[in-house]
């Protein structure tokens, strides 16, 4: 009998997701709230054909010279900014992501920050809990107008076009976006969001929402110069990746109030946040989490099991991301 492949779960996932890929892997677990350093992930991937990923792990040419006998890295996300993939591509290693089965959850949540944000949800609750609510008073934490008012959205993937289609369906927002691409009319129709460059993005949106994916180019896609673009009524939501936002020049603006709020669930180096955004009272600030229901976590756990056991046993993953791999 030949041997079966071995691979590593690098981060703490349901049980019914190790079962499933013990039915055809030597697999080595990692412990709940572990996290392995680097050295530590490359001396666990000694031997091991595949890795399960969060998305925390780098996985870069030093890694893969390290690990020869690595064949793929599965990423439990959609964003895969911590794929080094033309790397990948040149050891012939086969990264997947886990697209589409969170998009309908995550755009939910953006929705939800959204709302908490422009509504002061999380700012009038601290008050009340801190006992503080001695009157009610007609201006009592006024906030943002949601309904109606124009939402600007940067990146229009599928998680962007999910939360246009709820903002001008449910709430008559007018939607516009800026994209490195402008949508199909189809498209556009379907989610009624019209295409703006950045700038006019920028100044016309009530409530500017990050979709957009993080690499290079969009490293600070908003830093103070387009913050000043901005309403000061404004509000920003980011659900897409730290460092796409330059959180040192966003917790200034808020303080000086030059745009009214901000509800982040990414940082710039987190889970460390930038100590300037914990004091600022006009931030709503979540631990990444916008795909976090069991369900959709579940899903895209068992979508990247999948492609551990489609690439490694049946030579077919769900959803490669440098399928020129699988030719080689
Ligand atoms: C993940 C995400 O839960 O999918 C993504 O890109 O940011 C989240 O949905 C997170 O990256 C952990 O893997």
């Amino acid at each position: 009998m030949n041997q079966r492949p071995s691979i590593l779960i690098a981060r703490a996932v349901f049980p019914d997701v190790v079962d499933k890929l013990q039915q055809h892997f030597e697999v080595e677990t990692t412990p709940a709230g572990v996290v392995w350093s680097p050295a530590e992930l490359v001396q666990r991937l000694q031997g091991k054909a595949g890795v399960l990923t969060t998305g925390g792990e780098r996985i870069d040419a030093a890694l893969l010279a390290a690990c020869p006998q690595l064949k793929i890295v599965a990423n439990l996300a959609v964003g895969y900014n911590n794929f080094d993939l033309p790397a990948m591509t040149a050891a012939g290693v086969l990264g997947t992501n886990a697209p589409d089965v969170l998009t309908e959850t995550t755009a939910d949540f953006g929705f939800a920050l959204l709302m908490a944000t422009a509504r002061r949800v999380t700012e009038s609750e601290r008050f009340l809990r801190a006992g503080q609510w001695k009157e009610w008073s007609l201006d009592l934490f006024a906030g943002a107008e949601v309904h109606g008012s124009t939402l600007g959205i940067l990146g229009m993937g599928r998680i962007g076009q999910a939360i246009a289609r709820r903002a001008a369906h449910g709430f008559g927002m007018p939607v516009i976006y800026h994209n490195r691409s402008k949508l199909s009319p189809e498209r556009e129709a379907a989610c009624k969001a019209t295409y703006v460059d950045k700038a006019e993005l920028l100044q016309r949106a009530d409530h500017l929402l990050l979709v957009l994916p993080y690499s290079a180019a969009s490293h600070h896609a908003i830093g103070a110069a387009e913050l000043a673009q901005m309403k000061p009524t404004a509000t920003l939501i980011n659900i897409a990746r730290g460092g796409i936002v330059d959180d040192a020049a966003l917790a200034a603006a808020l303080r000086e109030r030059r745009i009214a709020a901000a509800g982040l669930d990414v940082f710039e180096g987190e889970p460390s946040v930038h100590p300037d955004l914990l004091t600022v009272p006009n931030v709503v600030l979540t631990p990444h989490i916008a795909s976090a229901t069991l369900a959709t976590r579940s899903a895209m756990a068992h979508l990247a099991a999948d492609n551990l056991i489609g690439f490694l046993v049946e030579g077919r993953p769900v959803t490669p991301l440098n399928p020129v791999v699988l030719a080689g």
